[in-house]
């Protein structure tokens, strides 16, 4: 298997927004980004990606855009994005861009012309049909909630947004939309990018046919062939890392997608150990009790299926998800701490590219203290709560609320903690920033961890230099153990005779594990000493031998 820098990368998600606010008008900017380098150096990570920083009306916090090669004004100007690429570069950093091809915005020049009239030579980068009986093509109800499809007046037809309706789907059937977004892609990779996470790139195919239709359109008929494009046209021509976000996929269209040598993508991210617990009808905002051996399945069956074949993504944060401390570990009093390190253990010692959420390597937790739907800011959160709790009724305020609470993107969003004082400095104290601040900052910030030897910014710290130490992090083969264990989770690595242990207490209780004495020497562990068989709450050890 050919090595590649990709795959020894550590990459660190900066949501641009939420990040810093270098100009105090309480929304993060991308000189804020720039003097928080030094940060993420310290941390040890190699990549940043960057959630969309471009021209964008905001329905969807820029996953929206109307220019692909302008900066949205709220983050600063092209020149303050030229210097941040420089100055990553000097500390050693690449700049990895987030690419939303699946839609524009309903402001996007392209949009604009193309509802102007049927003869545009526009119409056709989007999916415009005729009603079907006075009613839209088919039944497809949109991500953010209500139909996919929008009645235009000024020419009589639907267009189609798997999205908000301010996100209309571009047409890639239509090879000048192709062309189109090849050549931005190059644009941005001849500036110096090094990479690109695509956004819901396995939706961008549709089926001819939409009529009748009641499946969503994953992994459609020409999908690889439009990313095989993509690749001959443009990235086969850089040295660059891709990562297409791909929901409802599983290891066998991994294999298709960035297989080692399909020649599409370097790795996808899937969704199946975040879409656990969710209920059939109302999907994630009604969470249910799950067992972590099927956590654990799920992770098993990627690292096996993908050895040797293709290249897994790890992650367990990123901005549409809660905060992992609060979602598989414990955020109540000492076990944040604690659990934060053993999930962040599990994670990074599998086969794979880390991802890690700003603020996850401080053990940032779930947002309490929103009390309110009005202290939410997430269209896909607001939009739900009216159809659940106002328009179809068939959730109670308060079952809502313990959805949002659980699942909401906001969890994700709230600005990055980085000291104590009044806004948790990300903005000056008297400026309301965009949206609130998780009231436990003065408790969980960076400023109390970066020095501290035990914290949990310490531990990824720790768990990054040892990844460019020992290669079986990175390159080893991994075997599940004790799949059926309710209360551990462990593995093994191996890699040109060497043996990488990881035993974890996924439980507030200590448990006698007998594999968990290990042999060999101790790497890592979020506990003082060893006890053994013993593993202490939350404990997790591993040993190399
Ligand atoms: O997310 C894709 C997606 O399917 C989301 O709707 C996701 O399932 C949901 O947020 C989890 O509940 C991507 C981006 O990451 C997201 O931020 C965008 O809103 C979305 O695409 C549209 O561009
Ligand atoms: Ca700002």
């Amino acid at each position: 298997m050919a090595k590649n820098w990709w795959q020894e990368a550590v990459v660190y998600q900066v949501y641009p927004r939420s990040f810093q606010d270098s100009n105090n008008d309480g929304i993060g900017d991308l000189e804020g980004i720039r003097q928080r380098l030094p940060y993420i150096k310290k941390l040890g990570a190699t990549v940043i990606w960057l959630n969309p920083i471009y021209a964008s009306p905001n329905d969807d916090n820029g996953y929206d855009i109307s220019d692909y090669e302008a900066i949205q004004p709220d983050f600063g100007t092209m020149a303050d994005f030229d210097r941040l690429l420089a100055d990553a570069h000097k500390l050693g950093l690449k700049i990895m861009m987030d690419l939303v091809v699946n839609h524009t915005s309903d402001e996007h020049q392209w949009f604009i012309e193309s509802r102007s009239s049927k003869t545009s030579p526009y119409r056709d980068y989007y999916i415009w049909r005729d009603p079907v009986d006075g009613h839209a093509p088919n039944d497809w109800e949109a991500a953010f909630s209500g139909s996919a499809w929008q009645f235009d007046d000024a020419t009589g037809q639907y267009y189609l947004h798997l999205f908000s309706k301010k996100q209309p789907d571009l047409n890639w059937a239509n090879s000048a939309v192709r062309t189109n977004v090849f050549d931005m892609m190059t644009r941005w990779l001849d500036k110096g990018v090094d990479g690109f996470r695509m956004d819901v790139i396995n939706l961008i195919s549709k089926p001819d046919d939409l009529t009748g239709l009641t499946e969503w359109p994953a992994n459609g008929p020409r999908e690889h062939e439009y990313l095989q494009e993509m690749n001959a046209k443009v990235l086969r021509h850089f040295d660059c890392i891709t990562v297409g976000e791909t929901g409802g996929v599983t290891p066998e269209d991994a294999l298709k997608y960035a297989g080692f040598d399909s020649h599409e993508l370097n790795m996808i991210f899937q969704f199946q150990h975040m879409d656990i617990g969710q209920d059939p009808k109302f999907g994630k905002w009604v969470q249910h009790p799950f067992l972590l051996s099927e956590l654990k399945a799920i992770m098993a069956r990627w690292q096996t299926e993908l050895n040797g074949k293709a290249w897994n993504s790890l992650y367990w944060n990123n901005h549409d998800q809660p905060r992992v401390v609060s979602r598989f570990g414990n955020d109540e009093g000492d076990f944040r701490v604690l659990s934060a390190k053993m999930l962040g253990a599990v994670l990074h010692f599998m086969q794979g590219t880390p991802y890690i959420y700003q603020g996850e390597e401080l053990g940032m937790t779930n947002v309490h203290s929103f009390n309110s739907i009005e202290d939410y800011r997430d269209i896909e959160t607001l939009n739900a709560y009216r159809e659940h709790v106002e328009e179809k009724r068939d959730l109670t305020h308060p079952q809502m609320m313990a959805g949002i609470h659980a699942v909401s993107r906001d969890n994700a969003r709230t600005p990055m903690q980085w000291d104590d004082s009044v806004n948790a400095g990300f903005t000056r104290e008297g400026i309301d920033p965009w949206i609130a601040v998780n009231a436990n900052y003065t408790d969980i910030n960076a400023e109390n961890q970066v020095d501290d030897p035990d914290s949990v910014f310490a531990f990824y710290q720790k768990m990054n230099a040892l990844r460019k130490q020992y290669d079986i992090i990175t390159y080893g083969d991994f075997t599940p153990l004790d799949p059926d264990d309710e209360q551990t989770w462990s593995y093994t690595r191996h890699l040109n005779g060497q043996t990488l242990l990881l035993t974890a207490n996924f439980t507030a209780q200590p448990v006698t594990l007998a594999r968990a004495k290990g042999e060999g020497k101790l790497l890592l562990s979020n506990y003082a000493g060893d006890q053994g068989e013993i593993l202490r709450p939350y404990e997790v050890k591993v040993y190399l031998k």
